[in-house]
Order: structure tokens, then C-alpha cells, then sequence
């Protein structure tokens, strides 16, 4: 059987309502990850929670040069992954650590050991990833067109994400491109009754 991981991209309090850049109906995307965390979990998946861990000081903001309102630094309760969000026993990626760096992509990321994100999910020996979170357009688009870089099976879950939309459509237009570069759309409630 192919091993298989669930990744969950930044579903951290700044990209949700109330945050510093919310994503319009981001907390929606707890309750179906919440129920894939405990499908992943009893079916011996490996389990994956990314955030944006940004130095205060970051060409990543629009104060220093970036397009981003200041969002998810290290340490702060808008960097914190959503109360509800059931990420206890899972592994921990941390991306976008320097202040150079955009780190749109999960596997940017590394895990607390240093591990790279690719590097850890091979040495599990995962051949499938199927991601939902946070946002569409961004860091779900940049970590699922990686995944299919990286040689992952790559499955998107359609109903576990929600996108910023700074312009109508982009979320669209990103599923699109996932599409064309080989990612699966699915729902999470096709992954329970086992249509891959
Ligand atoms: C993200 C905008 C800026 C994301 C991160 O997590 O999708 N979006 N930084």
C-alpha cells in the first residue's frame, strides 16, 4: 500500500477572521481537517502541520519592501495554529524563518530537527500528499505544485481550503494551474469512502 501523508498548511489565527490577513471564511477549513486528522490518523498516515514562522523583520512585509501585512511572526498568538485546530501528536514544519524569504511553500519548511520537509516525508517513505489549508492561492497552490515536483501523488482537498482572492478568481485560476501540473481534486469526503 502507498503510504500516505496529510499535510495541513498554515491554518494559523493571522489567516483567519480576527487575524491580521484573514482569509475570507478561513476557520471553515478546521472542521473537515479536524475529521481527515482523525481519518489520517486511524489509517496510519503520516500527519504534517505548516506555518508561517516570520521574523518580525521581513522583506516579506509591506513595511520592508514585501505585499503582506504583518502576519504570523514567531512566537506571537497570530503565528498560533487555530484553537480548534486538533494538531496534538502531529509534526511540526516551520517555514518562511529568515527575513529574506517568501516561504509560500511547505517545503520550504523544516521540521524542529532541521529536516526539510521533502526529506522527512520520503524518509517515512510517503508516496501520496493530499493538502488543505490555508490560503488557495498561495501557500496550498506554491506547497501542491512542489508536491508534484517532488514526485508525491498529490491529491488537493477541495472542501479544506479557502483562498485570499486579493483579485476575484485567483483561487480559481490556482486550482486550475494545480490541475494542469497533475494535482488530484478531491473531497474529504470522498478520501472516507476511499475514491483514491
Ligand atoms: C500566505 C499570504 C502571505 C499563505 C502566506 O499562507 O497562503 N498568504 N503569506
Amino acid at each position: 500500500m502507498n503510504k500516505k501523508a496529510l499535510i495541513i498548511v498554515d491554518v494559523q489565527n493571522d489567516f483567519c477572521p480576527g487575524g491580521s490577513l484573514p482569509v475570507p471564511q478561513g476557520n471553515e477549513v478546521v472542521g473537515p481537517l479536524n475529521r481527515m486528522v482523525e481519518y489520517a490518523k486511524s489509517h496510519g498516515w503520516l500527519i504534517v502541520a505548516s506555518r508561517d514562522w516570520h521574523p518580525a523583520v521581513t522583506s516579506h512585509f509591506e513595511t520592508y519592501g514585501g505585499m503582506w501585512p504583518v502576519h504570523c511572526v514567531l512566537d506571537t498568538k497570530g503565528a498560533e495554529f487555530h484553537r480548534d485546530l486538533e494538531v496534538d501528536d502531529v509534526t511540526i514544519v516551520s517555514k518562511a524563518t529568515e527575513p529574506d524569504e517568501d516561504g509560500y511553500s511547505a517545503f520550504d519548511g523544516h521540521t524542529k530537527d532541521g529536516q526539510a520537509l521533502g526529506t522527512f516525508l520520503k524518509s517515512h517513505g510517503v508516496e501520496e500528499l493530499y493538502v488543505g489549508g490555508l490560503a488557495t492561492d498561495y501557500c496550498v497552490k506554491a506547497t501542491a505544485l512542489d508536491s508534484v515536483k517532488y514526485g508525491f501523488r498529490t491529491f488537493l482537498l477541495s472542501d479544506a481550503i479557502r483562498g485570499v482572492d486579493r483579485e476575484s478568481g485567483d483561487s480559481d485560476h490556482a486550482i486550475g494551474e494545480m490541475k494542469q501540473a497533475g494535482v488530484s481534486v478531491i473531497t474529504t469526503r470522498e478520501v472516507w469512502h476511499g475514491k483514491t
